[in-house]
């Protein structure tokens, strides 16, 4: 069996159809905590607690004051060698779709093409009573807020951030330009714990339609033995390994390969 990252560049090297799937590990390089694990956790809270329509109602000083801290972090942070390694290859290969779950706009600031943004976006804000001025929402990126909770600037009523929460459905068109792009010859799935659904099945959709998938993560998750090949290591390491190894045709590093 070849080594991972040669395998992996070989694969790439051969292929005219790429989907790549990001999840929060990929932000992770840029200073932006993860979601589940220690780092995820905010005043003791877990993303499960706070990203939810429930949580909202409830409270939404409490939720605000979460996503203003994930804003000022962002708004701090910069793309690292996975963002720019991706939006590399999305100019390279024929069809390219980057399917991301962040909301962070890294991917967009490295200039990627072809993005698919499952969860929304963290700059997007919408009338959280859905008073139909601006459906699509408005863009603000202060950070920090002017004023939390925010209100939408046509009826004064409570503004939501505009992600898509659990419960929530994924954006039609998101979902439908996810599921044409796991018809592809190489899925790389990386920085997610692949335990959301449904992004996290996107690698098994491709599977199952003859994609080569490839996993990216230092830890082992769900999709690990489900993949074709999981390497263990960081994106912004892995990704950049991996497209040396594409351009230059050499030998990879050598990493361990989990199956
Ligand atoms: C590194 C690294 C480095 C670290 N390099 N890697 C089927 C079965 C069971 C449940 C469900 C199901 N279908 C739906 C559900 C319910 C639910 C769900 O999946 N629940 C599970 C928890 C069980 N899903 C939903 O509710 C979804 N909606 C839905 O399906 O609707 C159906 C519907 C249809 C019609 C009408 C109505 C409804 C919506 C899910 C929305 C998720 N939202 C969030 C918040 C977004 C906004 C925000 O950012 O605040 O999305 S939750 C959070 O999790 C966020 C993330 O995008 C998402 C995934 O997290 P991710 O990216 O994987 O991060 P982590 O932290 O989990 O993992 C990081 C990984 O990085 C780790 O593995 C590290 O090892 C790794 N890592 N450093 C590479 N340097
Ligand atoms: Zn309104």
């Amino acid at each position: 069996m070849e080594r991972s990252v040669e395998a992996a560049a070989a694969r790439l090297r051969a292929a005219r159809r790429v989907t790549v799937l990001t999840g929060a590990g990929v932000s992770a390089a840029s200073g932006i905590p993860t979601f589940r694990g220690e780092a995820g956790l905010w005043r003791s809270f877990r993303a499960e607690d706070l990203a939810t329509p429930e949580a909202f109602e409830r409270d939404p000083i409490t939720v605000w004051e979460w996503y203003d801290w994930r804003r000022r972090a962002i708004a701090a942070a910069r793309p690292n060698a996975a963002h720019e390694t991706i939006a590399s290859w999305s100019r390279s290969f024929d069809e390219f779709t980057l399917v991301t779950q962040n909301v962070d706009g890294l991917h967009e600031l490295a200039g990627t093409a072809g993005i698919v943004r499952f969860h929304g976006s963290i700059w997007t804000l919408r009338c959280a009573s859905s008073c139909g001025a601006r459906p699509e929402g408005w863009e603000d990126r202060t950070a920090p807020l002017a004023e939390i909770p925010p209100r939408c600037p046509d009826c004064g009523g409570l503004a939501r951030p505009g992600v898509v929460w659990f419960g929530e459905a994924i954006p039609v068109t998101a979902l439908e330009a996810a599921w044409r792009a796991a018809d592809c010859d190489v899925c790389v799935v990386a920085g997610t714990s692949s335990l959301v659904m449904p992004a996290a099945s996107l690698a098994d959709a491709a599977r199952d339609r003859g994609a080569w998938t490839l996993e990216v993560n230092p830890e082992a998750t769900r999709a690990t033995s489900r993949v074709d090949c999981a390497i263990a290591g960081r994106a912004e390491d892995v990704l950049p390994e991996i497209d040396r190894a594409i351009r230059s045709g050499q030998r990879g590093s050598g990493r361990s390969e989990r199956q």
